[in-house]
């Protein structure tokens, strides 16, 4: 077991909620980042998305913007996804954005107008390159079906590419000032697949600490342990993640607003600002983060159904923000009532009670008695009439509801 150095998370812990940014050629196609995998498709009929890739209506302090008022903390973008096109001006390649009729490094422009709005830097970086001319084929290649290993890796050398990787994580992590999260993906060890040998794991890992000693690491090197945050992907845990002996993980789950990561402009499995919503209460009640996704479109601009969902984050979080911030699962005697979820900040030993559906006309809440010095309704503040009975309270919720302002906030009188 190697030791790799420790990223700092304790303002990632507190902060709770990032925007994920997936943005590339695949915008263009609009239909699933991974589109040129799964249709096979060469690199030189890939070839007409970087000559034409023209985000023409570019507008980063919008999405920083947007990201901010939805109460999102950080962001982590895609520098480069599986296709291999940079969005920045790296000198190890010529398959980047300054060479497109963009014309620019699009890094640069989102970084600053991120961090103009108070949001920290969060780069994700792929493994994995569908273009680079010394990766190897593999059993997620687009060419897996469509060319025999020996003919497709005629010439490459995988040490280069590895080489590579680390020449542009040294450039990420030198010219654009102080990162927070560093968010490799992925491994997929065994037959055909590539893991810590193949991308040189330690060797990046050990170069990524010396240029940024607290720069947090997702999970995905194929290294012994579980990096500074495991990183359950579209699927929301049921309680908080532990390691192997049972110690609590640092987690973030991430999700899309609509299924695909990139751009798809036809897909009809946008979730509701409800659904968006509860995912964020759920992932903090059981411990961990959310980094919710946005694809813009290949012009720039976010899509109008990813607009509504932020704002509907926006309206929420103005009010119920600190339900979130600085909040995590709460103490385990406090069983939590059907369709509710519990998020607790330890600092204010304030319990905040989530429900997800309206239960008229009372909430029984055990364990309770004698703990509760106050009940609001955290949205507009207005108390909560209550009353004890046994070990439980019996709160009144015989108003209509506001919307999706179900939240309660319950500061609780505990021993310290
Ligand atoms: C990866 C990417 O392939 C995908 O396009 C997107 O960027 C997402 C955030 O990450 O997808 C993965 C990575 C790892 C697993 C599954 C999907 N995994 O470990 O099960």
């Amino acid at each position: 077991m190697g030791n790799y150095g420790k990223g700092d998370t304790s303002w990632f812990t507190h902060d709770r909620f990032g925007m994920f940014i997936h943005w590339g050629l695949y915008a263009m196609l609009g239909r699933h980042e991974w589109v040129k995998q799964r249709e096979e498709i060469t690199d030189k009929d890939y070839q007409v998305y970087f000559d034409l890739f023209n985000p023409d209506l570019f507008e980063p302090k919008e999405w920083a913007k947007a990201a901010r008022e939805a109460g999102m903390k950080y962001f982590v973008i895609t520098t480069k996804h599986h296709e291999g096109f940079c969005l920045w001006d790296s000198k190890y390649t010529d398959y980047k954005a300054t060479n497109t009729p963009a014309g620019r490094d699009l890094l640069r422009e989102v970084v600053d107008a991120f961090r103009a709005e108070g949001l920290r830097v969060g780069f994700y970086y792929s493994l994995i390159d569908w273009h680079h001319p010394d990766f190897t084929w593999d059993r997620i290649h687009p060419m897996r079906n469509k060319m025999k290993p020996e003919e497709f890796n005629k010439g490459r050398k995988l040490s280069r590419y590895a080489k590579y990787m680390r020449d542009q994580v040294t450039e990420l992590l030198t010219n654009y000032g102080k990162i927070d999260i560093l968010w490799f993906d992925f491994s997929y060890p065994g037959e055909n697949g590539k893991g810590h040998d193949e991308w040189e794991s330690e060797k990046l890992i050990k170069q990524v600490r010396k240029l940024q000693p607290d720069i947090i690491v997702d999970n995905r090197l194929d290294l012994p342990g579980s990096g500074d945050i495991v990183t359950p992907e579209q699927y929301t845990p049921d309680k908080g993640m532990v390691d192997d002996k049972g110690n609590p993980v640092v987690w973030e789950g991430c999700q899309t607003l609509s299924g695909s990561w990139g751009y798809h402009r036809d897909e009809a499995t946008w979730k509701s600002v409800k659904m968006c919503i509860e995912m964020l209460v759920n992932h903090v009640s059981r411990g961990g983060n959310l980094l919710m996704n946005v694809g813009p479109t290949s012009r720039g601009y976010l899509d109008q159904r990813a607009k509504d969902r932020l704002a509907g984050y926006a309206a929420w979080m103005k009010v119920h923000s600190r339900s979130i911030y600085g909040c995590g699962q709460a103490p385990a005697e406090f069983p939590v009532p059907a369709d509710c979820r519990y998020t607790y900040n330890a600092t204010t030993k304030c319990l905040y009670l989530h429900l997800f559906a309206w239960p008229f006309k009372h909430i029984h809440l055990d364990n309770l008695a004698g703990k509760v010095k106050y009940a609001q309704l955290l949205a507009d503040g207005s108390e909560i009439k209550r009353r004890e009975a046994g070990t439980a309270i019996h709160a009144a919720l015989n108003s209509t509801s506001p919307g999706n302002a179900l939240t309660l906030e319950l500061p609780v009188l505990l021993p310290s």
